[in-house]
């Protein structure tokens, strides 16, 4: 009965399908509906009833659709406008076309599946299979353009808060741009920016989570983990696409209140750079050293083994 009821409601969408209409092709009565309709509900659908029209199913808990991220958005200080796509290349390149569109801060591109998501400088990120989290969000910040990779670090606070909310998992940071499970990458962030020489244009910033995948190409297998190995039951990825676009709009709004400084110590407290031996490699070269901090600007501090002071701005770091 229930994934009749389903499937009718699902079918629907997005019209209203009535007490009686479902009655009639459930053969039951209209007080059985509703009794598993309430069900229904109670197991997190979101079905919305309204009198004279019927029923519609707005969300149910493993349905992934724009409708789905959207319903579970809080209203606040950042107005969303998601765009959900079944499949994309790559959401970063249909935000960076959206953003030379005009489109408004807060667009938020989502694909269910991405084929050829991209990394920093040009390298891959896995997303071909369907169960993780493919999502650019276009910023329009005003601060100098230097500023723009501070806002991977902000994100990364959020994506580590909206993954405790939601499984109850603790990632850690990787300064800059990697979140860590037991020492394995389950989310990499990447910001772009479109910049006039005096003014920011656009910061697109892109977050590929691993959710529900099982199995990662052979390259990936020692590298990578998703959410799904260390939470209780399969995340679900509307929720957590919600509660990570939540969280941004508020660490987001501290961000354009106080800077990075706004977050640092949340940064700090989940980070597992700092305090750590590190190699850095930028541009083919290579620092040894001991991650020391990160200033008020988000540049990690390396001092080497001769106590020379190194200010990090961009690199890979291997721990
Ligand atoms: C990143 O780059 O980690 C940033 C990844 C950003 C992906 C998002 S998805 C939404 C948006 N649309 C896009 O096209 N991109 C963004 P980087 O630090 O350069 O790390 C890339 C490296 O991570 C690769 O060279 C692999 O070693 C590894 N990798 C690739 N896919 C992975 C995966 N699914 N899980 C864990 N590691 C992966």
């Amino acid at each position: 009965m229930k994934s009749e009821l389903l499937a009718v409601l699902n079918e629907a969408y997005p019209e209203y399908v009535s007490g009686e209409k479902l009655s009639i092709l459930l053969h039951c009565s209209r007080t059985a509906v509703w009794k598993h309709i309430k069900n229904l509900q109670e197991e997190g659908y979101q079905i919305k009833a309204v009198r004279n029209k019927g029923y519609l199913l707005e969300s149910s808990p493993s349905l992934y659709s724009g409708h789905a991220v959207a319903s579970r958005l809080i209203k606040g200080n950042l107005p969303y406008q998601i765009r959900f796509y079944p499949e994309l290349l790559s959401t970063q390149n249909e935000a960076q076309r959206l953003a030379m569109e005009g489109a408004e801060e807060g667009t938020v591109v989502i694909a269910d599946k991405q084929t050829k998501g991209r990394g920093r400088l040009g390298r891959e990120w896995e997303s071909s299979m369907g169960t993780g989290l493919a999502v650019s969000l276009i910023l329009k910040p005003d601060v100098p353009a230097y500023k723009a990779p501070q806002l991977t670090l902000v994100a990364a606070v959020s994506v580590v808060k909206a993954i405790e909310q939601i499984t109850g998992v603790k990632a850690e940071i990787k300064w800059p741009n990697d979140l860590l499970i037991e020492g394995k990458k389950v989310c990499g962030i990447l910001t772009e920016m479109q910049a006039d020489p005096d003014r920011i244009k656009s910061v697109i910033v892109g977050i590929g989570l691993n959710v529900n995948e099982t199995v990662f190409p052979e390259h990936l297998h020692h590298i990578a983990a998703s959410l799904s190995g260390f939470a209780d039951s399969p995340p679900e990825r509307a929720q957590l696409a919600a509660a990570v676009l939540n969280q941004f709009a508020e660490d987001y709004e501290l961000y354009k209140q106080s800077g990075f400084a706004g977050v640092k110590a949340e940064w700090e407290s989940y980070s597992c750079t700092l305090g750590r031996k590190i190699q850095v490699r930028q541009n083919g070269s290579y620092i040894n050293g001991t991650a020391e901090a990160v200033d008020s600007q988000g540049v990690l501090k390396l001092r080497d083994k001769d106590g020379i002071l190194h200010s990090i701005v961009s690199g890979d770091i291997e721990i």
